[in-house]
């Protein structure tokens, strides 16, 4: 495969509503981003991915789009958008938007044409089907909960949503939707921006017939995603997408694939593909989800490390020489990685964030940092139903508390202090003062009651923080190609407690070791005496053979 920029680069993530208010509104904008480049700048990142900045009713945070070519007005203007895109080009930064294109807003133009009536010319930019015997026309259950049909009064039929009713989905068989995304597309790059990553993008293509789905107590929840990712045409649509505007620009792009396996990642990512660079498969943070209460059995048992090891091993072996991995633990939709696979108590915190980060950082692919990640943020932990915002949090809630009454209280409570998105979307932690340096207004959200504990501040006056940890990580990623290149070993897979894997590469191997328990483990694997520490959470080791709590070390030889 030849050399890439991307393939050395570190993606930092910002979640523009909950990054840097500088306004006083309590909204995180771009005037804040622009703000906090220099602290970006200093871990060292190479790329930054904004969350969809662009005009929305904001009923699902910005991915419901109303106007793809302006921006959102709580977040700024062009004006703020064009200066912060040459101040990140000016400090080295290049600049990756979210392309949100599966669906719109229900307040874009074209929805709002296409529902007029039948013979509209935007009707069939849109999925508008039939009822069936009066119903809905078949079971899906959309993500969001609910049927993912809609009825629309006027033109007796319904529109499609895989999401919220307010996100109607795009038809992209028809080509003129295809030719204004591309257009949209073009806009943004000849500003100069530098790559996208594309909203679950592997559920453009839906099934001929729309055949109900087969599993039908999945029905009325999320059991649409198997009948919708990976179409049919999905191919095409990627490659007419990569001919007409990626393959013309010198840029980045991810696409967000749930449900994708390896072979369908180097489907769409491979040398000969021609679609995108890489993507974001979901393997290693649903471990749980077979656990989910939407299906009457949800426990608190943790992820076993035997698991995590197996799904991220088998994309790192899969995609060998043939597709790009892109390596993530956090972003908007996830619960925080410390609280997830760590250990987020004040006496292993610190050390846990490191090791988790080690163990991710060391793998083959292109690593992104989402905001917080690098202090070691940790889940909310809220009490109160009020304290949540996201829709796919509340729409659970109401689904299975309020209606059919399948959950109890307290099971959800706990359910969503460990997996809801909101975990993720707490204000940035910046210092002590009130609000934490987020917004000197009233925050948009509740902020985790941790940050006088953990915020920038400490983290940048403490050499021995988690940030200088994760600086110390990308700076060795940048002069290895053992690290971007080289192949991937996993060591004892039945392990436990022990997470370690080699690469190689050139003659050199690197050998990588994380301890996930609170315990001092032994392990004897077979280094060489002209070794060299490349990096470890604790100070020099006295006996080579043991691992002290969440210890991690990566030697190189
Ligand atoms: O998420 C895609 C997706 O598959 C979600 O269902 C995700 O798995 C789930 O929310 C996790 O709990 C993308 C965006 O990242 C998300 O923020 C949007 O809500 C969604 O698409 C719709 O645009
Ligand atoms: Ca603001």
């Amino acid at each position: 495969m030849k050399k890439k920029w991307w393939q050395k680069a570190v993606v930092y993530q910002v979640y523009p509503r909950s990054f840097q208010d500088s306004n006083g509104d309590g909204i995180g904008d771009l005037g804040g981003v622009l703000k906090r480049l220099p602290y970006i700048k200093k871990l060292g990142v190479d790329v930054i991915w904004l969350n969809p900045v662009y005009k929305s009713p904001d009923k699902d945070n910005g991915y419901d789009i109303s106007d793809y070519r302006s921006i959102q007005p709580k977040f700024g203007n062009m004006e703020i958008f064009d200066k912060l895109l040459r101040e990140a080009h000016r400090l080295g930064l290049k600049i990756v938007m979210d392309l949100v294109v599966n669906h719109t807003s229900d307040q874009h133009e074209w929805f709002k044409e296409s529902k007029k009536s039948k013979n509209n010319p935007y009707r069939d930019f849109y999925i508008w089907r039939d009822g069936k015997d009066g119903k809905v026309p078949n079971n899906w259950g959309s993500f969001f909960g609910g049927s993912t049909w809609d009825y629309n009064e006027s033109t007796k039929q319904y529109y499609l949503h895989l999401f919220a009713k307010g996100q109607p989905d795009l038809n992209w068989e028809n080509p003129e939707v295809r030719e204004h995304v591309w257009d949209l597309m073009r806009f943004w790059l000849d500003k100069g921006i530098d790559g996208f990553r594309m909203d679950v993008i592997n559920f453009l293509s839906k099934p001929a017939g729309f055949p109900d789905a087969p599993n039908p107590k999945q029905a009325e929840f999320a059991n649409v995603e198997p009948m919708v990712a990976d179409g049919p045409k999905l191919n095409d649509y990627l490659r007419e997408m990569n001919d007409k505007v990626l393959s013309h620009y010198d840029v980045m792009s991810v696409g967000e694939m749930p449900s994708s396996t390896p072979d369908d990642a180097i489907k769409y990512t491979g040398l000969e593909a021609k679609e995108l660079n890489m993507v974001f498969q979901f393997d290693h943070v649903t471990l749980t989800m077979n656990d989910d209460p939407r299906l009457g059995k949800w426990n608190d048992q943790p992820v076993k490390l035997v698991d995590l090891k197996r799904s991220l091993s088998k994309w790192q072996e899969a995609l060998d020489g043939k597709g790009w991995n892109s390596l993530y633990w956090n972003n908007h939709d996830r619960a925080r990685v410390v609280s997830r696979f760590g250990n987020d108590l004040p006496k292993y915190r610190i050390k846990s964030a490191e090791m988790l980060a080690t163990i991710l950082h060391m793998l083959q692919g292109t690593p992104y940092v989402y905001q917080g990640e690098e202090l070691g943020m940790t889940n909310a932990h809220f009490k109160d139903l009020k304290d949540y915002q996201d829709i796919e949090s509340l729409e659970a809630y109401h689904q299975l508390v309020d209606r059919e009454k399948l959950v109890d209280h307290d099971t959800m409570m706990r359910y969503l202090a460990t997996e809801s998105r909101d975990n993720a979307r707490t204000p940035m932690q910046w210092d002590d003062s009130k609000n934490s340096g987020f917004t000197e207004g009233t925050p948009w959200m509740k902020l985790n009651e941790n940050y006088s504990e953990i915020n920038a501040k400490n983290e940048l006056n403490n050499q021995d923080s988690i940030f200088y940890y994760y600086q110390r990580l990308i700076d060795l990623r940048h002069n290895s190609d053992l690290i971007v290149y080289g192949n991937y070993v996993e060591l004892d897979p039945d392990d436990e407690e022990v997470f370690a894997y080699k690469r190689n590469y050139e003659g050199k191997t690197l050998l990588v070791m994380g301890n996930f328990t609170d315990k001092n483990v032994v392990r004897n694997y077979d280094v060489p005496e002209n070794k060299q520490l490349l990096i470890s959470n604790y100070d020099k080791d006295k006996n080579l053979k043991e691992l002290r709590p969440y210890e991690t070390r990566v030697y190189e030889y």
